[in-house]
């Protein structure tokens, strides 16, 4: 098949999972066109089915807010006719599902034989889409995709309560490549930031808001309070970072904590973690906690979102009430004095990630494209009848 792949090329999960679907595609043959206004952060190895298309806006003087938007539909536009796609997939529903709308109607025939599948991811339904700035067009652009698939029951639901729409939504888990994420013999790495042996507590993100890290540095904090010897790995970066880094002072945990920035290799670094903190504000899924968990790292989350369908209590580490940063360091330090106990927690950890094995979640969703693609095929033909 010839499919387009839209998404934001950030750090964030709905790039990471759009990249390792498009990678994974074309590894199986598909010719896979990326479409982003940045090559997406993960598509950074040369594949051969693989081609990337940069989205670049035009500045104009009036344009205070450039219309990436538009843009992209033109481009969108190009893609489909001339790279003959048969599917569109677009990941996160703003604007990508608009544009491809967008682009769909231009092409007016042509436009009717391509399948568009929106795939929602998060933040796009629950908080920015849902506002009341957004809604109409999020709406509607959902209810005109030809298929829509949601990365949790959760996110499946929050759409079918915050939007009006009857489109059935299908929900396909993200994945994890098992065989990447997994854990690695990296003990001189572990020795020149644990020169001690110390616990090793991993964050990963993007730094917004959402991802309260300074919940992560409060439990932190409370670890090395407890007498736990540990270093807090703080991977990522964002609008928090500053707050983070004053908190740390604020708290006098600073030589403890090691900020990394963002990092390509982030299985290195859960290789030598010994917990993974997760205390979102708001998570449909949790993908970064799935990659943790499947470098064999327990996670300690909050509850909210598709969080406790993935890291189950008491046996892949511990969901706590959102905010209660007490229960989070009660938990991670009964864990760390508890060896039998934590062991435990990291053979359950990697066994559930293997539920979300990366080849069996392409599969599901090529056997979408293909269904869609042949409902939308058969609909036009019969349009031109
Ligand atoms: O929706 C967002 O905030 C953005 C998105 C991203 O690009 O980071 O994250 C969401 O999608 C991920 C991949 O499907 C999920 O693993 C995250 O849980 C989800 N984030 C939120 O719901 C906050």
């Amino acid at each position: 098949m010839n499919i387009g792949i839209v998404c934001y090329p950030t750090y964030g999960g709905s790039g990471v999972v759009a990249t390792e679907l498009g990678i994974g595609l074309a590894q199986k043959g598909h010719q896979v066109h990326f479409l982003s206004y940045a090559r997406p952060q993960r598509l950074n190895t040369f594949e051969a089915n693989i081609n990337f298309h940069e989205v670049s806006v035009n500045v104009y003087p009036l344009f205070e807010y450039p219309p990436y938007d538009l843009a992209l539909a033109s481009h969108m536009v190009d893609l489909i006719k001339y790279q003959k796609l048969d599917v569109l997939h677009v990941h996160y529903a703003i604007p990508h599902a608009t544009s491809a709308y967008l682009a769909k109607k231009i092409l007016g025939e042509e436009g009717k034989r391509v399948a568009v599948i929106t795939t929602l991811h998060g933040t796009d339904i629950t908080i920015v889409g849902s506002d009341p700035s957004y809604l109409p067009v999020v709406e509607f652009s959902i209810n005109k995709s030809d298929s829509v698939t949601a990365v949790s029951d959760y996110l499946r639901d929050e759409t079918y309560a915050k939007f009006k729409t009857t489109k059935e939504i299908h929900v396909i888990p993200n994945f994890v490549d098992v065989n990447r994420f997994k854990r690695i013999d990296r003990s001189h790495f572990k020795k020149a930031i644990c020169p001690d042996g110390e616990f090793v507590v991993t964050h990963v993100s993007n730094f917004r808001k959402v991802k309260r890290v300074s919940d992560t540095v409060e439990v932190f904090s409370r670890i090395l309070k407890a007498g736990i010897p540990a270093k807090l790995l703080l991977v990522g970066d964002g609008p928090e970072r500053v707050n983070v880094e004053t908190m740390c002072r604020t708290l006098g945990v600073c030589e403890h904590v090691r900020m990394l920035g963002k990092q390509e290799k982030v299985e290195e670094i859960l290789s030598i973690s010994d917990l993974f903190l997760m205390p979102s504000g708001s998570e449909t899924f949790g993908l970064a906690a799935l990659e943790a968990m499947s470098c064999s790292v327990p996670v300690i989350s909050s509850d909210v979102g598709g969080l406790p369908m993935l890291n189950i209590d008491g046996e892949t580490g511990f969901v706590c009430a959102l905010g209660d940063t007490d229960t989070m360091a009660e938990k991670a330090i009964e864990m760390f004095r508890n060896k039998e106990m934590h062991e435990t927690m990291t053979l359950n950890a990697r066994k559930r990630a293997e539920d979300f094995e990366l080849s069996r979640v392409i599969e599901q969703y090529e056997q979408l494209y293909v269904e869609v693609m042949e409902s939308v095929q058969a609909a036009a033909a019969q349009d031109q009848d």
